[in-house]
């Protein structure tokens, strides 16, 4: 096995929708431990830090405005491979076509309306989970 921690936002569409509880209940339901938790108003400053490898993109500055519009909640998970295993529970990035059973799949909507609205986000790679959780948890 390999324990690792991976960062878990529910973003603000999801925290809107009241999508928080069934987020958490799927990742509980895997298996994975909630080590920490907050709910969070992200400045702008914190965002440009968190999404720094999208600077420059057309959809930078609309997803930047997204996750500024409202309360953030914010997890450490922990768990056996969960870096890409929560990754497969949030489905593709496009809820459009992410799959049925999948947190994207099953409750994101139409992403030609809301690019930017696909409910969570979860580190990419055990780099980005230690750049990410240090920026949210510290
Ligand atoms: P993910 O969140 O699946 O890791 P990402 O890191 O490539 O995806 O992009 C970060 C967020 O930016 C993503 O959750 C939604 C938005 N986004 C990504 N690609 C986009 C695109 N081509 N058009 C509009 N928004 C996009
Ligand atoms: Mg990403």
């Amino acid at each position: 096995t390999a324990i690792e921690e991976t960062l878990v936002l529910v973003k603000p569409d999801g925290v809107a929708r009241s999508l928080t509880g069934e987020i958490l209940r799927r990742i509980e339901a895997k298996g994975y431990s909630l080590v920490d938790i907050r709910l969070v108003q992200a400045e702008r400053s914190l965002l440009a830090e968190h999404y720094a490898e999208h600077e420059g993109k057309p959809f930078y500055e609309p997803l930047v405005e997204f996750m500024e519009s409202g309360p953030i909640v914010a997890i450490r998970v922990a768990g056996n491979r969960v870096i890409e295993g929560f990754r497969v529970l949030a489905g593709t990035t496009d809820p459009t076509t992410a799959a049925p059973g999948t947190i994207r799949g099953d409750f994101g909507r139409d992403w030609g309306l809301r690019v930017q609205q696909n409910l969570v986000h979860g580190s990419d790679s055990p780099e980005s989970a230690e750049r990410e959780l240090k920026l949210w948890f510290s």
